[in-house]
């Protein structure tokens, strides 16, 4: 995992994680090594509309998985929808899909955890026999986890699979003229990521991070801790 050498140990137990996060981790690390097509921190900015809609719609394939339309899938509606999917993970897997995303602790996914855990999906299920076939057969979604792998991919400038406070500055410094504010805004943009604060972000963070920047919550009420 590495970056784990932040001032503050967080009081969460990533015990339960951490296998997924790793090959998360390693899964990125092996993505950077193909490159990105983004060429600026710029055309991150210009895919958000897209990215917007492309969640949005994303709500009517959460429906379709929350049978009991309580508002969230629990365990067994996750497993029925791996199992529409047709992504083959193991139980023990679909159980890490579940407690990775679900950050609330909840026992409950709900819609902004569902997009970050179809995104790893996406991400770490082997593509099919043909690269041109989707992979969760989604195609129009699959292409915004694309956007996303490439964006992170691009920030992450020393392939190590997490983007640090320094990448992020100089992603953002390198798309704009310069100058004091783009560093501050790259500064809280970092630190609404990083929401264990310990100075990396891994792409699961990035997402939760778009998520919220889109406006996407769990329920219409904030989030009780
Ligand atoms: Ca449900
Ligand atoms: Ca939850
Ligand atoms: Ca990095």
């Amino acid at each position: 995992m590495g970056g784990s050498l932040g001032k503050k140990e967080s009081s969460k137990n990533y015990s339960s994680e951490s296998k997924l996060d790793a090959k998360m981790v390693e899964t990125m690390r092996r993505r950077a090594a193909q490159g990105s097509s983004m060429k600026s921190f710029n055309t991150i900015i210009l895919k958000f509309p897209k990215i917007d809609e492309s969640f949005k719609k994303c709500k009517t394939i959460f429906e379709q998985f929350d049978e009991d339309s309580n508002g969230a899938i629990d365990p067994d509606e996750l497993r029925r929808c791996f199992h529409k999917l047709q992504v083959d993970f193991t139980e023990e897997e679909i159980n890490d899909f579940f407690k990775a995303c679900d950050i609330d602790e909840n026992m409950a996914i709900k819609f902004n955890e569902f997009i970050v855990l179809l995104c790893l999906v996406y991400l770490l299920k082997e593509p099919t026999t043909s690269q041109a076939k989707s992979r969760l057969g989604l195609p129009e979604l699959e292409s915004t986890f694309q956007t996303l792998v490439d964006a992170f991919v691009f920030l992450d400038k020393n392939k190590d699979g997490h983007v640090s406070k320094s990448e992020m500055v100089e992603a953002i410094n390198e798309s704009t003229s310069g100058g004091r504010s783009s560093g501050r805004i790259a500064m809280r943009r970092f630190d609404e990521m990083d929401w264990d604060k310990n100075g990396m972000v891994t792409f699961k963070e990035f997402l939760f991070a778009f998520t919220r920047w889109l406006g996407i919550g769990g329920t219409e009420e904030e989030e009780e801790e």
